[in-house]
């Protein structure tokens, strides 16, 4: 009377309720690496072969427990090539198993199909939720229903509330709710960043490194250096080495960029936390330990668990409230492909260059390089939603959709019409350069707005303002700088307009 618990790769916890109530005794555990998943879209190299690594690992776990596994590697012969036909044969080969369980997926996409397994495999099929968020569902959609809007600073209240995170009874911690304002530091030049925990593959990864160098030489990125550990105890030592020598200085660098640092002093735990690797509350409740023993500040400590008990759960919530129609909105109608230097990192904008190049190198940019450098680009030059959700999604180790999507096409481009944001993350080269070094080696002058040497996040963020007007006029937090387009001199305005179209359209397209 066995079950047949399918794992999917990034559900690698021992507390995933499709392992709940599971026999050592009589059960299968499936764990499939499967084409299916891995080409849906074409992922980083380094993405992939993390995740084959942390699910090979994984299995060894469970097996070291003593669970029976059942791994299908992708370089086996008899590999169906998908989830839905990996648990058939698995059915087939062990016909004693009764039901398959299964934690829900975290894309609409395969949640669809694995709706659809009850009627077309020969057991049937119980679908659990996935419990290893803070917010259920059901409760964020009672949060959700009746709102005008959905902020994120509300939700996130609610959630310190209920997990008693940084609370002095129902008052927050040191009586501000929110630490940003000390946040904003840029990087002085004396300062160094520091060492960071980058472990080297073991041997199964080199393996898993080889295996993907050979089935899928084409696709975007590099597999070395490599920079991620695998396992659960080498996904915790990175969570500990964060928490005692980064998290001090995350909150007052935490909107700094600078040339050469692609880690700054991020913690670079979202890979581990979204395949299961660590639990996020557990971090979140590690982090706050850091600040109750007075080794690391409020507005780091506050800053750190805002993101993960509030923008995550809040991003998780919004996807699954609005899926499907929330992919489709193109309110700001943006349909310019993108550009070939996503893929190449080859341009003269120095501060793409740095947040390509090392998206290439690492499968990873920090948020400030992801919303405020490639993001403001996509939205201003008014790239296809479309196209940059799924660059978006491919390029980085910790992007599954549920997470990316409302990040991207909510926050980053705004195709939502201010659902996830009261306005638009719209900036010009001022912003950049004041919280980066990226313009002193630009060959463009961030001080010019017009002209061959002007910065294209200048033109390019009057002109979007320019032919969004209409519409941010009447939004307070836009109607100034609206006013100011209004106080430019036509010849100006016709100037920035001229020098955008040349811009846009001189942009290369990518190849085949
Ligand atoms: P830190 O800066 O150290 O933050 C701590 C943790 O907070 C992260 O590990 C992550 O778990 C959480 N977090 C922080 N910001 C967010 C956020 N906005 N939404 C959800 N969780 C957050 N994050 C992903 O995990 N996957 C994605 O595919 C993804 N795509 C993004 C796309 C865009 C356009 C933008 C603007 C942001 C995206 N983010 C995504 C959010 C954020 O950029 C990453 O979580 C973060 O850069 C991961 O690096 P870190 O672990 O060093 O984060
Ligand atoms: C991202 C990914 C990749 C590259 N490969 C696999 C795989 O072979 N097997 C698997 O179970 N999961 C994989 N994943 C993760 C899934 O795509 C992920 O579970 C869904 O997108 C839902 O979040
Ligand atoms: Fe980027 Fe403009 Fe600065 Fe160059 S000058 S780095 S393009 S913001």
């Amino acid at each position: 009377m066995g079950k047949l618990r399918l794992v999917l790769g990034d559900q690698l916890s021992p507390d995933i309720s499709s392992l709940r109530d599971a026999s050592k005794k009589d059960d299968v555990i499936l764990i499939a690496e499967v084409m299916e998943e891995a080409t849906y879209v074409p992922h980083h190299k380094k993405k992939i072969a993390f995740l084959f690594a942390a699910m090979r690992h994984f299995a060894q776990e469970l097996k070291s427990a003593g669970y029976t596994v059942r791994y299908a590697a992708l370089d086996d012969p008899l590999n169906q090539g998908s989830l839905r036909a990996e648990t058939a044969r698995a059915l087939e080969d062990h016909p004693s198993l009764t039901q398959v369980i299964a934690t829900k997926p975290g894309e609409w996409r395969l949640l669809q199909d694995m709706e659809l397994w009850a009627d077309i495999l020969p057991v049937p099929v119980d679908l659990r939720e996935d419990t290893r968020f803070i917010v259920p569902l059901k409760a964020f959609n009672a949060w959700a229903e009746g709102r005008k809007q959905l902020r994120m600073e509300y939700f996130y209240r609610d959630v310190r509330r209920q997990t008693g995170l940084l609370m002095d009874g129902d008052q927050p911690e040191g009586g501000q709710w929110n630490y940003d304002s000390e946040n904003r530091k840029r990087l002085p030049k004396s300062m160094t960043t520091p060492q960071r925990f980058l472990p080297k593959p073991d041997a199964l990864t080199q393996d898993v490194i080889a295996l993907v160098a050979e089935r899928f030489p084409d696709n975007f990125g590099d597999l070395d250096p490599w920079v991620f550990a695998t396992t659960r105890a080498g996904a915790e030592e990175a969570r500990d080495h964060f928490l005692s020598e980064i998290l001090p200085g995350f909150g007052d660098w935490q909107d700094a960029m600078a040339r050469g640092e692609p880690w700054m002093w991020h913690s670079l735990l979202s890979v581990y936390i979204n395949c299961g690797l660590l639990d996020p509350l557990d971090v979140c409740r590690r982090a706050e330990a850091e600040w109750k023993a007075g080794r690391a500040p409020l507005n780091a400590v506050e800053g750190f668990i805002r993101q993960i008990i509030g923008w995550r759960e809040y991003v998780r919530g919004i996807y699954w409230l609005k899926m499907p129609a929330y992919a489709e909105l193109n309110t700001l109608n943006a349909h310019r492909p993108l550009p070939d230097f996503y893929w190449t990192g080859e341009t003269d904008m120095r501060c793409m260059a740095e947040a390509i190049g090392q998206t290439r190198r690492h499968a990873y940019a920090h948020h400030i390089q992801r919303l405020m450098i490639t993001g403001n680009f996509a939205l201003l030059a008014g790239l296809s939603p479309a196209q940059v959700n799924e660059w978006y999604l491919l390029v980085y180790a910790d992007a599954y959709e549920w997470v990316e999507l409302p990040n991207t096409h909510g926050m980053a481009l705004h195709a939502d019409g201010g659902l996830m944001a009261s306005k638009p993350y719209a900036a010009s080269g001022n912003y950049i350069s004041r919280m980066s070094d990226y313009c002193e080696s630009c060959s463009y002058d961030v001080k010019q707005r017009t002209g061959a040497k002007a910065c294209p996040f200048n033109f390019l963020y009057w002109d979007f303002i320019d032919r969004h007007q209409e519409r941010f006029k009447n939004n307070p937090r836009m109607a100034m700088i609206c006013k100011s387009l209004d106080r430019m001199q036509p010849s100006e305005r016709a100037a920035i307009r001229a020098e955008a179209e040349k811009f846009l359209d001189g942009l290369r397209l990518k190849t085949l």
